[in-house]
């Protein structure tokens, strides 16, 4: 039996509505075909580019830094692959890590902006409004949320990750993808679909998945690495984030709560939190987990919520109700309302959606 070819999606038919955005530059296109030839035209003139992905990155923000970053530096192309937050521990073995920097330098020296990973501007960081400036700026996301912010987009929801959407677009470029830029390719496929878990988990994630572990990427150095090195700190948090869980909503809801004095007493890092929610949803019944969590600073909005969905419940809908993000099964939103109310809220929530 021989293995097809992976399809690019064809291009889908515009509306006149689309089409007019379209003409003044501010749609955000569903598939890669028809603006491939625009972005490699942009990033064959840029002289010096700047490739940016979300604050508290995950395997997705430094694997599509990586990914692009690495591709475009073998091709002789002078970049930066900038974070506001350091690599986690559990990236650190990532070839090219050590080149991610904390700092951007001069940002006038950049002609093009590459954000990954990002829904808006602001998920850059405290740099953002500064970042905005860049003359050029390349939007490479798969987040339902986008909010388009590019002057050139490209976004597709139906993409497993945007590493994948990163080995389309130099597949379509004909560019070749170093065996570094596998690497982080691979790791952004593993972690945005929980090791090949989630509903997100296609044949086209699998295929690219199986052609980088074909290129030379070792799936178990990637799976020990991010699944079976925790820090004591970590797993002392996460017994405290176990023992605060509750029930509700007859068992369809569990939500975690981590107060500010958890993390002081554990020694663990925001970073680590992030992961936490799955063991909620872990629970048989379950169709929503949710971790509530205590800023670090004092905010105006102290409480992040990060919400887990089955494929029942729109978590994104009400993220953007509470001026939050995210996908239909992963969202987020921050708030001012204390935790009970916050429990309250969302078991209204789901309750209305029919649950
Ligand atoms: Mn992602």
């Amino acid at each position: 039996m021989t293995i097809p070819l992976i399809m690019v999606p064809a291009w889908k038919k515009c509306s006149k509505k689309f089409s007019r955005k379209i003409r003044k530059g501010t749609a955000i296109m569903k598939t890669a075909v028809m603006k491939t030839p625009m972005i490699q035209t942009l990033l064959e003139k840029s002289s010096r580019i700047l490739l940016v992905s979300h604050v508290q990155p995950d395997g997705d923000a430094i694997g599509s830094l990586l990914g692009l970053g690495l591709s475009l530096h073998a091709k002789g192309k002078n970049i930066v692959m900038y974070n506001e937050d350091p690599v986690p521990a559990s990236f650190a073995f990532l070839p090219g890590a050590d080149l991610i920097v904390q700092d951007t330098g001069d940002i006038d020296s950049f002609d093009t902006l590459i954000v990954l990973d990002s829904g808006d501007a602001e998920r850059m960081g405290k740099k953002a409004a500064k970042l905005k400036k860049i003359p050029a700026i390349l939007n490479i996301d798969h987040h339902p949320s986008n909010t388009g912010f590019g002057t050139h987009n490209l976004i597709d929801t139906d993409a497993a990750s945007t590493t994948v959407m990163i080995w389309r677009l130099l597949k379509e470029m004909h560019w070749d993808i170093p065996l570094d830029a596998a690497w982080g390719i691979y790791t952004g496929i593993f972690t945005d679909t929980g090791g090949f878990r989630f509903g997100n988990t296609n044949t086209e994630a699998l295929n690219i998945a199986a052609e980088m572990t074909a290129c030379g990427v070792h799936p178990e150095t990637v799976a020990t690495n991010i699944l079976g090195s925790y820090s004591f700190s970590y797993i002392s948090l996460l017994q405290k984030a176990l023992a605060s869980i509750r029930l509700c909503a007859d068992g369809k809801l569990a939500t975690m709560t981590l107060t500010r004095s958890m993390f002081e007493e554990t020694g663990a890092s925001e970073e680590e939190a992030s992961g936490l929610v799955n063991y909620a949803r872990y629970i048989r019944g379950v169709k929503m987990a949710v971790l509530v969590r205590e800023k670090e600073e004092d905010a105006d909005l102290p409480w992040k919520v990060s919400m887990r969905a089955d494929k029942d419940i729109d978590a994104s809908a009400i993220a953007v109700a509470h001026g939050g993000g995210g996908h239909r099964a992963a969202a987020g939103f921050s708030t001012a309302l204390s935790p009970d109310a916050i429990l309250d809220m969302l078991e209204n929530q789901i309750q209305s959606q029919g649950i």
